[in-house]
């Protein structure tokens, strides 16, 4: 009887029609940021109705692949379901853990995409999910932006073997100058989770808004976050909002970076306490462009009460390693006092357990190398702090500041640090701006985009896209892979998918151009 069964068995498996052996190649796929190590296997892997989808059994890798499913189950009949245990591997769809060895970096990843599998593999949960990006990169064009319904689904063969360049890989927005509310902050987190960049820093104050709830302080935001640039309504995250981002970021693994700016660029702070001024009145709500007229005052023990709170309490909503205490432009503040205010910020900051981040003016103050400055402007401001051992975050205006015009022509932006079209953004390398400084003291690289001139999610996404996406590969991919004509013919194939996202983005003659 069991041999009846045995062969009865042998016979069904038998039968199972063998998947078809699907050639493919990777001409049409495009990648952004571009992988460090890609080969290209013959054949791709097939999905049919037995596809099934393996995460083990932790919550936080369910989540990342159940994402997956959701893409693929949407424009197929294919069930797909996922299993946490792995049963064969397959006809599979892997994600999965392994041992940091293998894949030291923690963002790191290797995919192998074969006839038998799709295997996903990191040691770290954000490993899998930067993988991820580049797995649905892979899914076709139709599939993904028009979500026309497949009944063959085909993921090109290949191994891609890839990890960062560098750790700090952020976007800046200013939501200061003008409030940007909590839904369009998450349709950011959305698109430039896409692209791999996993830190989002927000310039909560500055002298036209603060946009914060600090509970012991309730008039900053009842005065300070009442308008904002051209004299608007203005706006501000509630603490439970605050959290609610810096939820919806984690998922999407991207830290948030909070700023406060001090000791300048507070008039929204000056306005709302009459105590932190110096002659003890309030200023005038300001709402127009100019910087640098501003300062806290530094002689007051106040002051320092003030900042100890703010510290405090947002520090405890922010699970995130850094601080970033701003210190940029003080023009209203004297040197001398510059550094008496900052010398005695740094320890309330620490005292919070975070990591100082600070534009590269702190390094005029001293600073020390748990620090890190943000390179705006001066590179002989900046290697004055990178000679005192801080690291460097690289934001060159000229190069990276997202609200700076494209041309002269751009309907909104502005022009101080000249015009930045597309392949000038491409064109900043790290190394080149600090050739001295070994690697592992650039941190990486964060685009600002400051909001004077930007009112709305439109003009958002069409100033920081594709802008953003050439800072991402640079932050990305190694320096030995970054070239302009490459990346300029990806672009002109990514509109679409730009378009489907919903991103307004802005459309450069430069990439569309034939040469
Ligand atoms: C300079 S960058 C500033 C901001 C402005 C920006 C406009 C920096 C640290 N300060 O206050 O918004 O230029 O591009």
């Amino acid at each position: 009887m069991r041999y009846i069964i045995l062969i009865f068995l042998v016979f069904l498996v038998g039968c199972i029609p063998e998947k078809p052996l699907v050639k493919t190649s990777l001409e049409d796929t495009i990648f952004l940021p571009q992988p460090n190590e890609v080969s290209i296997e013959e054949y791709g892997f097939l999905f049919d109705n037995r596809t099934v989808l393996y995460s083990g059994t932790s919550p936080e890798i369910r989540d990342i692949a159940n994402e997956f499913r959701a893409l693929i189950t949407k424009n197929t009949s294919f069930p797909f379901a996922l299993s946490e245990n792995i049963t064969s591997r397959n006809n599979a769809v892997l994600f999965e853990i392994v041992n940091a060895d293998s894949i030291p970096n923690s963002e790191g990843y290797i995919l192998e995409v074969i006839p038998e599998r799709v295997s996903l593999q990191a040691s770290k949960p954000e490993g899998l999910y930067r993988g991820m990006q580049t797995l649905i990169q892979m899914l076709p064009d139709d599939f993904i932006n028009y979500g026309a319904s497949l009944d063959s689904l085909v993921l090109p063969g290949t191994i891609i073997k890839d990890a960062p360049s560098y750790e700090y890989r952020g976007m800046m927005l200013d939501v200061a100058r003008h409030f940007i509310a909590v839904d369009d902050l998450k349709k950011v987190i959305d698109d430039i989770a896409t692209y791999k960049i996993n830190k989002l820093h927000l310039h909560l104050s500055d002298d036209q808004g603060w946009r914060i709830e600090i509970k012991s302080w309730p008039k900053l935001t009842e005065i300070g976050g009442s308008t904002e640039v051209g004299g608007g309504t203005g706006g501000f995250y509630t603490q439970e909002e605050y959290k609610d981002i810096v939820a919806y970021a984690a998922a999407h693994f991207i830290e948030i970076i909070p700023e406060i700016d001090m000791p300048g660029h507070t008039n929204a702070a000056l306005a709302s306490y009459p105590e932190l001024n110096c002659d003890d009145k309030a200023t005038e709500l300001y709402t127009g462009m100019r910087v640098g007229f501003s300062s806290l005052c530094v002689d007051k023990e106040r002051t320092y009460q003030f900042i100890e709170d703010v510290v405090r309490e947002i520090s405890a909503l922010t699970p995130g390693n850094y601080f970033h205490i701003g210190g940029d432009e003080s023009h209203a503040t004297s040197a001398a006092d510059y550094k008496k205010f900052l010398q005695k910020v740094y320890p309330i900051v620490k005292r919070y357990r975070k990591k100082i981040i600070g534009w590269e003016d702190i390094s005029n103050a001293g600073v020390d190398s748990t620090m890190i400055i943000q390179h705006w402007t001066s590179e002989s401001i900046a290697t004055k702090g990178l000679s005192q051992g801080a690291k460097v975050i690289i934001s060159p205006a000229s190069e990276m500041y997202l609200d700076i015009k494209y041309t002269k022509d751009s309907r909104i932006g502005l022009t101080w640090a000249g015009l930045t079209e597309v392949d000038k953004a491409y064109s900043v390398r790290p190394l080149e701006l600090f050739p001295d400084v070994p690697k592992d003291q650039i941190l990486g690289l964060e685009s600002p985009l400051w909001s004077e001139t930007v009112t709305n999610l439109d003009d958002l996404q069409y100033l920081a896209f594709p802008r953003l996406i050439g800072h991402a590969e640079i932050g990305w991919t190694d320096e030995e892979h970054l070239d302009w004509q490459h990346y300029k013919y990806r672009l002109s194939k990514h509109d679409d998918r730009l378009k489907y996202k919903g991103i307004n983005s802005y459309t450069s003659p430069l990439i569309h151009q034939v040469d």
